[in-house]
């Protein structure tokens, strides 16, 4: 497939100034008509406009009025004779679609009797004909007539300036979007929805109305929506002084999108998973999700939209500082500084147990790629999480403060225009001339250039004589895909000395910067050899080597001041626990040894920790981050010694975990709170633990004390826990309580989705998940068009349960080769999603690995096949 190059970028031939669409809502055949304002940009050569079009059937063009000669080039149209001069241009196109066979759920599509669209990254070509690209901004009036009785509600960006009645039973809306926007911001929406409206007035005075549009029966699980939109609002002007620039701010939520949602301009389309949030139907996870994907969509409103992106290579520039935003606003929302600790470590393992695999696999790639085949794969964990972590790092380098100086400059510069990465960082050096961001501004712009995951190998000399520790800092970064060769980065290290009996050194806290290959760092006044507590708080997304004794591990995991360090030091000693029976001979046995389940019986215990923390400290490193430390992976053997250490934890803490179910009660209302959650999470693990006990000993009192709870709980967190923790441990009862959920809830899309999920990702006993995968696949209930539930059943099964999915007889890849084609022949994205589940098949131990590369091949020599696919299994190929 044709690739597409950052180093080709061009500014656009034409300027588009105003758009004026009208549409006529038919899901057979809807009509666009598209008048627009066009005029050369002077500064390029003269040429014909080349204008975007997909699946359109085009019907007319007329140039100020008049008709016009054009031709169709692949997918574009073309027109050559345009009026000579520079004057700016009438440009009319009338094209028809057809919403209701648009199964890609890109541009204009229908969802049960609902019109929706999806413009991010290049639907709007799917609508009209336009230069669909972000650096072409516009102001757009759009009007929607449709019939009245089934599309009562008609919605698009801004304001409300006209509605009312037309013949036949038609009704009309005008909407007019004072801001200038790409294209890829455009939505509307128009169906039979009812909303909650909540009027507001901002810190600075100005009123504004915020509606969360449904269906109707979805109407009383949009509270928590509302109130984490209102508190985002809140924090933006607090934190950054980004004000609500629209008079009304409208969101809609929708069960059949491909991913979590969009920040077009006012009008946010969401994926119904990330808004309806009821204590009955959701867990503290989908209350979490819900405020933070509504928080990461509303600070589009300034990071993307405002300021926009020059070209989709700088979707980082948006996406990475967006996410950045919304996890400093979730800690915010958090409160304590466990808290706030405990949404950090949670971050850090989505990076370290997807982002860091992506790094080291085939679609490695840049935060700020150089290429692509089709931009919907870019889409990434890297230019998301990475990238957030890139922004973090500049703010760790110029401060909190200097940070927030940074991108007031940024604002003031950019505001209205179409950017590069290179001007966020240019900003927020300017902003901070002494920092050293500043000073090494071309080196940190590495980050966004050079793909893959440093390294960082530690040792450390203490000398007593002189009273110093030195440490040494290495650093290097693998080979990735088109870039063999690495050059050093800046890497901000937050460090600080303990001595072995826990305590702080006074005055070793400190930020050590890496910028070349070799540093060394000498601390003054240490008198015996200390313990480093480094990359503090994560301070910088690498892998950091350093060859702490378990003893020093455990002082640090009893005593770091910093939890995320804490944390780390007790994943470490699991990790080295879980490796070391990896990579032995024979049978698995009782990987864990006594002084590390002491270790974990006291963090369990401790009288102060929070329970949050405990339940993260308490979690086995994930199965694909023990894969990522091993040159070859026999995923059965991960699995193996992963379930032996569950095991053990579950036997030799027995007591503890009937302590920690039993004083971690909550009485009263359900409140999402982050305490709050902690303590159902710590309780969750605890029945997990209690079911799993339970099984080897065939005592039936834990699993009936949990069968109970599932029937009696007054929430989804309780229901569903207990739940998963009878399905996890295989027992018996699991079945009854299975079809008892779907019973009380097959009524709930989302409450479904979670039980196909969990069937999916049960612990697979003698090979049994895939064919109840198949079976399932089959249920009255599952909508393989749906991609909530296509997610929920195939991907779960393929991305997140790695027993079941490896197979000795390649019988999990066969099924995933056949979904794989089967979805692409309507949703590439959705597709090319789940083709990522190969993506590390080369580190496979045999047979899996013969077996993932002859599946791999079927799909590569499949016709047709999407360009989206195509890229994804040609590059796990390569
Ligand atoms: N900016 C949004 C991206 C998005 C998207 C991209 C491709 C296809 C469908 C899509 N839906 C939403 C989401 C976000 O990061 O906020
Ligand atoms: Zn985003």
């Amino acid at each position: 497939a044709r690739l597409i190059r950052r180093e080709d970028y061009c500014p656009p031939a034409y300027w588009i100034d105003t758009v004026d669409l009208t549409f006529d809502l038919d899901p057979a055949k809807t009509r666009v008509l598209n008048r627009m304002r066009v005029r050369r940009n002077p500064d390029q050569p003269r040429q014909p406009l080349r204008l975007d079009g997909e699946d359109l059937t085009l019907a007319r063009v007329l140039v100020n009025g008049a008709g016009t000669s054009f031709r169709i080039d692949g997918a574009q149209l073309v027109l050559e004779n345009l009026p000579e001069g520079d004057e700016p241009f009438e440009l009319e196109i009338f094209t028809t679609c057809a919403p209701e066979k648009n199964t890609q759920l890109m541009g204009l599509y229908v969802s049960q009797g609902t019109f929706y669209t999806q413009c991010e990254a290049e639907g709007f070509r799917r609508i009209t004909y336009f230069l669909d690209r972000p650096d072409v901004m516009a102001t757009y009036s759009v009007t929607l007539r449709a019939d009245k009785a089934r599309y009562p509600v008609l919605l698009s960006n801004g304001n409300l300036v006209e509605a009312g009645d037309l013949e036949g039973g038609r009704h009309y809306a005008r909407w007019v979007d004072p801001h200038r926007k790409p294209c890829y911001l455009f939505a509307l929406v128009a169906g039979n929805l009812v909303c909650r409206s909540q009027p507001i007035r901002s810190r600075s005075g100005t009123d504004h109305l915020l509606q969360i549009y449904v269906r109707a029966a979805d109407l009383d699980k949009t509270e928590h929506a509302m109130h984490s939109l209102m508190a985002a609002i809140a924090w933006d002007e607090t934190r950054f002084g980004l004000p609500l620039d629209l008079e009304r701010f409208m969101i809609v939520a929708t069960s059949d999108f491909n991913m979590g949602a969009m920040e077009n301009k006012g009008l946010n389309i969401f994926n119904t998973k990330y808004i309806l949030a009821h204590p009955a139907t959701a867990t503290d996870t989908d209350f979490a999700n819900v405020e933070s994907v509504v928080a990461h969509e509303y600070f589009h409103n300034w990071t993307g939209n405002r300021v926009t992106c020059r070209d989709w290579f700088q979707l980082s520039l948006k996406e990475g500082l967006t996410v950045f935003r919304d996890q400093e606003f979730s800690m915010d929302m958090a409160g304590s500084p466990s808290a706030r600790a405990v949404k950090r470590i949670e971050d850090v393992r989505v990076l370290r147990t997807a982002q860091f695999p992506e790094d080291a696999g085939p679609m490695a790639h840049p935060v700020r790629p150089d290429q692509y085949a089709e931009i919907n794969n870019f889409y990434t964990v890297t230019v998301y999480e990475k990238g957030a972590e890139v922004v973090r790092m500049m703010q760790t380098l110029v401060g909190r403060e200097g940070f927030t100086r940074g991108l007031k400059l940024y604002f003031e510069r950019h505001d209205g225009q179409a950017v590069t990465c290179d001007d966020l960082v240019q900003a927020i050096a300017d902003a901070n001339p002494d920092s050293p961001l500043a000073r090494l501004q071309p080196q940190f712009m590495r980050w966004y250039a050079q793909a893959g995951t440093p390294r960082v190998q530690i040792s450390g000399q203490h000398d007593p004589a002189t009273r110093t520790y030195t440490l040494s800092l290495h650093q290097s970064c693998p080979p990735t895909p088109g870039q063999p060769h690495k050059e050093p980065f800046v890497i901000p290290v937050a460090a600080a000395l303990f001595d072995h009996e826990g305590r702080l050194l006074p005055g070793s806290e400190r930020l050590i910067v890496l910028h070349e290959p070799h540093t060394e760092v000498v601390f003054p006044d240490v008198d015996s050899p200390p313990i480093a507590s480094l990359l503090r708080g994560f301070s910088a997304p690498v892998i950091l080597e350093h060859p702490l004794s378990d003893d020093e591990l455990l002082v640090l995991l009893a005593h770091d001041t910093d939890p995320f360090n804490r944390w780390e030091a007790g994943q470490q000693l699991l990790l080295r626990r879980a490796l070391a029976a990896v990579r032995a001979e024979g049978p698995v046995h009782a990987p864990l040894d006594a002084a590390t389940l002491q270790a974990l019986r006291a963090v369990l215990r401790h009288p102060t920790l929070d329970a949050a923390f405990k339940e993260l400290a308490l979690t086995l490193p994930a199965h694909t981050y023990i894969a990522e430390q091993l040159d070859e992976v026999d995923p059965q053997r991960i699995h193996a010694v992963r379930e032996a250490m569950r095991t053990q934890l579950a036997h030799a803490l027995h007591e503890d975990w009937i302590w920690a179910y039993e004083a971690h009660q909550d009485s009263g209302g359900y409140r999402p709170d982050a305490a709050a959650a902690g303590r159902r999470a710590l309780t969750g693990m605890a029945l997990h633990m209690l079911c799993l006990a339970a099984r080897d000993s065939g005592n039936p009192v834990w699993p009936g004390k949990t069968y109970q709870r599932f029937k009696d709980a007054t929430n989804m967190t309780d229901r569903y826990q207990a739940l998963s923790a009878l399905v996890s441990a295989g027992h018996e009862l699991a079945e009854r309580a299975l079809a008892l959920f779907h019973e009380r809830f097959r009524h709930e899309e989302l409450v479904l989705d979670k039980w196909f999920a969990l069937q999916a990702g049960a612990p697979d006993r003698g090979g049994d998940i895939l064919p109840r995968v198949q079976a399932l696949l089959q249920h009255p209930d599952f909508h393989l068009r749906n991609p909530n539930r296509a997610r929920s059943l195939i991907g779960t099964y393929c991305h997140a349960n790695p027993a079941a999915f490896h197979r000795a007889d390649g019988a999990g890849y066969a099924f995933w080769r056949d979904r794989v084609l089967e979805i692409d022949a309507f949703n590439p994205q959705v597709a090319a999603r789940l083709a990522r589940a190969l993506d590390r098949w080369k580190k496979l131990a045999e047979p899996y690995r013969s077996q993932a590369h002859a599946a791999l091949r079927v799909v590569a020599a499949h016709e047709p096949l999407s360009t989206d696919v195509r890229e994804v299994v040609s590059r796990a190929l390569a």
